[in-house]
């Protein structure tokens, strides 16, 4: 049987961290190989494997690492199949295998999740994968509805040793709520976009603009809107749900980047996060972006670098539509500029 993902360890001392990604993938009923190669110790054998695996039908990589942790970047350059990336906590907190993972150059890109967050990637794995195969999709949303009954359920279970004189124990029990947040479906958009992008304020549009203008050049549809899930709760839900054709979004924003945390919560299609820099601070929006809780990943590229999250979203499109890939090839050789 051909394995659709393959996943790449530097180390067997990433076992625990990658044992939470296999544990999603059985989960999710997603043959899947797993291999330990290290591109530092063992660059010919990673090289192999992913070449290899590519041509033997792999859709999808995840490469597990800590330290300087190149591996996911190499098994990116000798694939245009989508690479996942967890970075793994050894020294400087994880911080130097989350850098290493998720500044990755254009057109190189590495999908990083958070610090790890091997059950994230193994999420985000079967999100990519879902958009040719409604089981997995099924799956996909069966695993959703178990991280939130997990929190629903701690209402009853988790508050019990909280009995200030002062707590209103019996204000808005959970049967009083209205929870159903079955999929509310619109079809006023364009049937045949296949990216959706979303912007938090003006100040990131400029990002934005580079992921349109590479997908345009990689023949992808796609729209954007400027759209802030904090100032417009409302009108950011309506927005994503009013998308059904849309295979996957893209995020755009700094700060505190609640527009890829706010797609994650709205849809089980796979989300891209683009974190932006602003004058005061580099950092925020990365670490709020790839540091998603388990169950909700944002597949985050590097600073301000909306170019590879545009050719990230044609890797994963290209698992659908293996033409785009000779695109792919083209712009990497620079036969196409962008
Ligand atoms: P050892 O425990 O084998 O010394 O490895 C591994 O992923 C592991 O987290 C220590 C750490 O080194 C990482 N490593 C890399 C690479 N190869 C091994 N980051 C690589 O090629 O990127």
């Amino acid at each position: 049987m051909i394995p659709k993902v393959m996943i790449i360890l530097g180390s067997a001392s990433d076992k625990a961290v990658a044992e939470k990604t296999t544990d999603i993938l059985e989960k999710l009923e997603i043959p899947y190989s797993l291999k330990v190669a290290s591109a530092h110790r063992t660059h010919e054998l990673v090289k192999q494997l992913v070449i290899k695996g590519t041509e033997a039908g792999v859709e999808v990589f995840i490469g597990i690492a800590g330290l300087s942790a190149h591996l996911p970047g190499v098994i990116s350059s000798y694939t245009f199949r989508p690479v996942i990336g967890v970075p793994v906590e050894g020294k400087l907190d994880g911080l130097d295998a989350l850098y290493s993972i998720v500044q990755m150059p254009y057109p190189t890109p590495v999908a990083s999740v958070g610090i790890d967050r091997g059950e994230n990637a193994g999420i985000l794995a079967g999100q990519i994968l879902s958009i040719n195969d409604s089981e997995i999709k099924e799956r996909i949303n069966i695993l959703r509805k178990e991280y939130s009954n997990k929190v629903i359920s701690s209402n009853e279970k988790d508050l019990d040793e909280f009995n200030g004189e002062n707590h209103v124990k019996d204000f808005l029990q959970m049967e009083e709520l209205d929870l159903d947040d079955s999929e509310y479906i619109d079809d006023s958009i364009e049937e045949d976009l296949e990216v959706g992008i979303i912007v938090g304020n003006h100040q990131d549009l400029a990002i934005a603009k580079k992921v349109e203008i590479v997908l345009e050049r990689l023949k992808m549809t796609s729209n954007i809107r400027i759209l802030c899930p904090i100032r417009f709760p409302k009108a950011f839900e309506q927005y994503v749900d009013s998308m059904p054709e849309v295979k996957l979004f893209i995020g755009v924003s700094s700060q505190s980047t609640q527009v890829t945390g706010a797609l994650t919560s709205l849809t089980s299609k796979p989300v891209i996060g683009v974190p932006c820099s602003t004058a005061l601070n580099i950092n925020d929006s990365l670490f709020s972006m790839v540091s998603m809780p388990p169950g909700m990943p944002v597949g985050t590229v590097g600073i301000d670098n909306g170019k590879n999250a545009a050719f990230l979203a044609a890797e994963i499109l290209a698992l659908s539509n293996p033409e785009k890939i000779n695109i792919l090839k083209k712009v990497k050789s620079k036969k196409i500029n962008v």
